[in-house]
């Protein structure tokens, strides 16, 4: 157990003796860090709250938007358009860019999120989380989208926190992946966890099999394999976890291993997934990999990737190295 401090001192050693993280990259996570608190206790209140059920309004997706989806996105917004250390911000809950108001000063970067994942899951009680990635505005005046569309290798910090048993912010700057748990009786997070590492191997898949009929050939091999457990070519058995929100399904592979798949399939062909590759995929994957896990859309990496467009979406394949380059050998293969 490493020794029990705050983020803040975390983060302040962190620049201080490491010289990892700007002074303005620092105050971003401690907002961010208190943001996700905030959405924590609303997302708590549950049926008290008034903060159940939907909003009877969609988002840029298309998808029924709930009432802590909005909520968890202004909180986001409010908590870090004052604070001088942003030029902007992008939402899976906004179609365009939220560029700081000229009334607060302008910082050097970009702040990404969904600020609320998994949020069918809300009105059931089950784990949901907040996912962000931050990068470095490009040398220039003003932001535009175009700013923002960067390979997730240009990443400067990501992170999720995952609204569940325990409220847990897991975060890397490039220099590993560390957890700390929010300690609600002194309304801080704690230093729970340094350099979790994910293991090369695992028994534990993670993908929504009822859209098995709808795979593409390598995807149906792979399962089919894991499927036939010792049996079958693996020669061993293996698990299945599907949660429904990638945050409790990646925490849980960042954990104890395992390999998370939302591939591509047939029933909307024109998408290339359904996740969202700048503020769900690319934090996600470089967390993975800061960990020693793998990341990539079945061909590529995913953090290699330029995308075209602000909601761009993606294939995902994520988690532990071998399972991971097993199933991408099988495309290659296909
Ligand atoms: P399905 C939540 O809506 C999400 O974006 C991810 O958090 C989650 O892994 C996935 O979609 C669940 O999708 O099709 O199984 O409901």
């Amino acid at each position: 157990m490493p020794k029990k401090i705050s983020l803040t001192r975390y983060l302040v050693e962190q620049q201080r003796m490491e010289g990892h993280i700007p002074p303005e990259l620092r105050l971003l996570l401690e907002v961010v860090a208190r943001a996700c608190k905030r959405i924590s206790q609303a997302v708590s209140k549950g049926a008290l709250g008034d903060v159940m059920g939907s909003a009877e309004s969609e988002n840029v997706q298309g998808e029924m938007q709930k009432k802590l989806d909005i909520i968890a996105n202004e909180v986001l917004i409010e908590a870090n358009e004052w604070g001088g250390h942003l030029a902007a911000m992008a939402s899976e809950e906004m179609e365009g860019i939220y560029v700081v108001p000229n009334r607060y000063p302008q910082g050097e970067y970009l702040l990404m999120f969904d600020p609320l994942d998994g949020s069918s899951n809300i009105d059931v009680n089950v784990s949901i989380g907040t996912i962000f990635s931050v990068l470095v505005k490009p040398e220039g005046a003003g932001v535009s989208e175009q700013d923002f569309l960067q390979a997730g290798s240009k990443q400067v910090a990501a992170g999720y926190c995952v609204y569940g048993p325990q409220t847990t912010l897991v975060l890397t700057v490039g220099d590993g992946v560390t957890v700390f748990t929010l300690d609600r009786e002194q309304g801080s997070s704690i230093l729970t966890e340094e350099d979790l590492r994910v293991p090369d191997d695992t028994k534990e898949f993670a993908i929504n099999m009822s859209n098995q009929r709808h795979w593409a050939a390598p995807v149906t091999r792979y399962i089919n394999e894991c499927m036939q457990g010792r049996d079958g070519p693996r020669g061993k058995d293996f698990n299945m976890r599907w949660v429904g929100s990638m945050v409790a399904d990646v925490h849980r592979i960042l954990t104890r291993g395992g390999i998370f798949m939302y591939p591509w399939d047939k029933r909307e062909p024109e998408k290339a997934g359904k996740l969202r590759l700048l503020y769900e995929a690319n934090p996600m994957s470089w967390l993975i990999e800061q960990a020693g896990g793998s990341a990539t859309d079945g061909k590529q990496r995913i953090m290699d990737i330029t995308p075209a467009k602000l909601h761009e979406r993606v294939s995902v394949f994520m988690g532990s190295k071998n399972e991971v380059e097993r199933v991408t050998r099988y495309h290659s293969e296909a």
